[in-house]
């Protein structure tokens, strides 16, 4: 498997190189090429031309500020997507109807089983509102920047999940697990010869992150480009390890040691500690391990500012600064500070709720301002004092994982 993912990234490199060649030759570099760029809605019936695309092989897409200031809970439409393999012919947010699609349940449990989607669809249903994140999302704001996705800050969205937990499926199924078994490792579907994805999780998100097997999104059967017909969620924890084109779960001893694994989507760590990251030089590079590095599991505590958007013009005197904070859902929000004298002084928001102790926490700051260029900050703090830092790079690591950084927002009162 890691042979077949070394092959794969060899033919990118080679496509990108051809690409580029073939754009200079035809004078299309830079604009021209970017220009070339098919649409979202091109990419994946459904989705909103507003999307940016930031790569179409695999497809990757992210939402806008402005899109997600928008809606509630964010619609299939809007909602980002990140591919690291395509699986043919699911480019759409119309549902993937396979009521055969099988997944297979193994490892360490007494009794290994199979279970079509139309069996699940049966067993009793659980929602859940979460954050759906990749970890990659404000890799961007990294400096030196490191390689991968460019993200800025639409890598994520708010939706709600309807699934099957994995505790009730065992229970239904009357299936125990072996003491033994501490990971959860997950597999999507290879059909239509899709390159494997296996990703793992520690078995703990069936109790603290109400892991499920999910049939639906936001009202509606799964999208197939969300995973449809079935996907894994574990609410709180970020985008990689939900496997969509769920296939097989395996309960194991030890975390999945493909390439997805290790060392894709880990942050550095101090040997024998989880939390949290180990500082690393900017610009240097670190050689992942299992042991001297962590998985981009719980998602960390952030705040998005939705209004003012950035480099827009408001009306005084009272301007609304109003934005979302979310953390992993294992202890609440407590409180979000906003700024508007570049962090001399806070001010505690007004909480206005929340969907959930998973999903995002709506919050308002009134702030009295004279006609002028402002730039505002937020900070969210949690019930065990997690908060963000004021300058993100204190994190920085060589993939760029897990941005938390205090978001900084421009804009003009008249
Ligand atoms: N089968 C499969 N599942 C996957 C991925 C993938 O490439 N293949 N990407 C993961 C990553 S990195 C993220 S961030 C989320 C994105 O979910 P979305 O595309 O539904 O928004 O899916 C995860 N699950
Ligand atoms: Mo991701």
């Amino acid at each position: 498997m890691t042979k077949k993912f070394a092959e794969n990234a060899i033919d990118r490199r080679l496509f990108l190189k051809h690409t580029a060649v073939a754009g200079a030759a035809l004078g299309l570099m830079g604009r021209g090429l970017a220009q070339q760029q098919p649409t979202a809605d091109q990419l994946v019936r459904g989705k909103n031309p507003k999307l940016v695309v930031l790569s179409s092989r695999p497809i990757v897409m992210e939402s806008t500020l402005e899109l997600l200031a928008s809606e509630r809970i964010t619609s299939k439409a809007n909602l980002f997507i990140r591919n690291n393999i395509d699986l043919p012919g699911l480019n759409t947010t119309e549902p993937n109807v396979q009521p055969r699609w099988e997944i297979e349940v193994t490892g360490l449990v007494d009794k290994p089983f199979k279970i079509t989607v139309e069996e699940l669809s049966r067993l009793p249903q659980t929602e859940v509102t979460t954050v759906l994140q990749c970890s990659g999302n404000g890799r961007t704001f990294f400096n030196p920047r490191p390689s991968g996705n460019p993200w800025t800050y639409g890598g994520i969205g708010q939706v709600v999940w309807r699934g099957v937990l994995l505790k009730t499926l065992l229970e239904a199924k009357g299936v125990k697990l072996d003491p033994r078994a501490r990971f959860i490792t997950m597999n999507a579907s290879t059909q239509g010869g899709a390159l494997p994805y296996e990703k793992s999780f520690p078995i703990s998100v069936m109790e603290y992150n109400s892991a499920m097997i999910a049939l639906g999104m936001n009202g509606e059967p799964l999208p197939a480009v969300h995973g449809g017909p079935a996907r894994l969620v574990a609410a709180g924890t970020f985008g990689a390890p939900n496997v969509k084109w769920i296939s097989k779960i395996e309960f194991a001893a030890g975390e999945s040691t493909g390439s997805e694994q290790v060392p894709r989507y880990r942050v550095p760590i101090l040997p024998g500690w989880n939390l949290p990251i180990l500082p690393t030089e900017p610009g240097s590079r670190y050689n992942y391990t299992l042991e001297n590095s962590r998985s981009n599991w719980g998602a960390n505590i952030n705040s998005f500012i939705l209004s003012p958007l950035p480099g827009s013009t408001v009306k005084g005197r009272i301007v609304e600064v109003r934005g979302v904070a979310w953390n992993d859902g294992l202890v609440p929000i407590e409180s979000i500070e906003v700024s508007v004298n570049g962090g001399t002084s806070w001010r505690k928001a007004i909480i206005e709720g929340n969907d959930g102790k998973f999903g995002w926490y709506r919050w308002v700051s009134p702030q009295l301002l004279a006609p002028g260029e402002y730039e505002v900050m937020a900070r969210a703090t949690d019930a065990v004092g997690r908060t963000q830092p004021l300058n993100g790079n204190i994190w920085w690591n060589e993939r760029g994982y897990e941005w938390n950084g205090v978001m900084r927002v421009k804009f003009r009162v008249t």
